[in-house]
């Protein structure tokens, strides 16, 4: 750099007050694309690396961001199919995954997920000991499971990105509904990412008012027709989504960074994501991961809310629960 710059003075630079921060994602699909290109925006990381098994898919993708680097914060971004370019990462974000073959069975799917697991999470454990692992790839809930057993990290740094989605598509959902803005909304999802997650009504609030109590305060009438087919749009809209154009790509995007940021920035923010669940709520049986509204930061997951759940809510969970569990048993790892 002294070629283009005249050093003008001797001093040693100050120590940079900003950690630098690394992120991995592995799986250059639609999904680990978006995820890649929304950490690029939003300025999360100082390195990016990425990792797939299609080494041509994987230069060409790395090429096409880096040729967008005058207009990026800078970040440094490398690839490879080799797993030591992953080295020293604060952050590894999995999105690879087998595509169903038509006819296959959802367990089939899952096993041959869980042998695509068996590939990746050693290295990434071994090349970033310290690290954070976020799952992305579907099933959500057992993969984080079997990334959790692959890696050995305590549970704190074994994430799933869970219903973090779902409850984003709740927001916008009853945002849309009441003409409010969604960021203004609370409203969680928990439970399993997809068709039996369980929605938690009592504890909906716009902008502080919680909303059932304030409708039944004006008598309005509990809406519960109403509710219940928000929710259900909710696990309709990803097959919607994909239905329409084949995969989803932009909102996960959005929330695997969303994530990253609360993880990485320390701040502490409550996010629905899927955690080792044994313990809560009556969860028993056995080690499970289960989306929970849980606080996180640097050191992963620091905490999981203790939020009022109904008596119907804590069922639906365990029963979540209990079915994870027995396809868990059914699988060689
Ligand atoms: P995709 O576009 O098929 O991408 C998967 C990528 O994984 C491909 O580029 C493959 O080459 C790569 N891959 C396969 N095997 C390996 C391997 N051994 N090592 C490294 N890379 C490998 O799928 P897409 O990106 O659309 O989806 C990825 C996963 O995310 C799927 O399991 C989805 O179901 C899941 N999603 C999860 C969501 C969530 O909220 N948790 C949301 C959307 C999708």
């Amino acid at each position: 750099s002294q070629v283009f710059f005249k050093p003008i003075h001797n001093t040693a630079a100050p120590s940079p007050t900003k950690r630098h921060t690394k992120i991995s994602v592995i799986g250059t699909g639609n999904v680990g694309m978006a995820i890649a290109q929304t950490i690029l925006t939003q300025d999360l990381a100082d390195e990016l690396a990425l990792v797939d098994a299609k080494a041509d898919k994987l230069r060409g993708e790395m090429l096409d961001l880096q040729h967008a680097a005058a207009f990026l914060p800078r970040t440094k971004i490398q690839a490879s199919t080799d797993y030591s370019v992953t080295v020293g990462s604060d952050l590894c974000i999995v999105t690879a995954g087998a595509r169903q073959i038509p006819g296959e069975s959802r367990l089939n799917l899952l096993q041959r997920n869980v042998n695509l697991f068996e590939k990746i999470i050693p290295p990434l454990a071994k090349y970033s000991p310290d690290s954070i692992l976020m799952i992305v790839s579907n099933p959500v809930d057992v993969l984080t499971y079997i990334a959790w057993k692959l890696s050995g990290f305590p549970s704190n740094r074994v994430i799933g990105s869970g219903t973090n989605l779902d409850s984003s598509r709740f927001r916008f959902l009853i945002a849309d509904h009441l003409d409010v803005n969604a960021q203004d909304v609370q409203a969680y999802i928990v439970g399993e990412h997809g068709d039996s997650s369980v929605a938690l009504w009592s504890s909906i609030s716009v902008g502080g008012v919680p909303i059932l109590t304030f409708l039944d305060k004006q008598q309005i009438a509990y809406e519960k027709e109403t509710l219940e087919n928000i929710h259900k749009a909710v696990v309709d809209s990803a097959y919607e989504v994909i239905s329409l154009k084949g995969y989803t790509s932009w909102a996960i995007g959005y929330s695997a960074a969303n994530l990253a940021r609360s993880i990485l920035r320390d701040q502490r923010k409550i996010h629905p994501v899927s955690v080792l669940a044994k313990g809560f709520y009556g969860i028993d049986g056995g080690d499970v991961f289960l989306s929970l509204p849980s606080q996180l930061g640097r050191g992963g997951v620091l905490g999981v809310t203790n939020v009022h759940l109904t008596e119907e809510e804590a069922q639906r969970l365990r029963e979540s629960a209990k079915t994870l569990l027995e396809v868990q048993s059914q699988l060689g790892i």
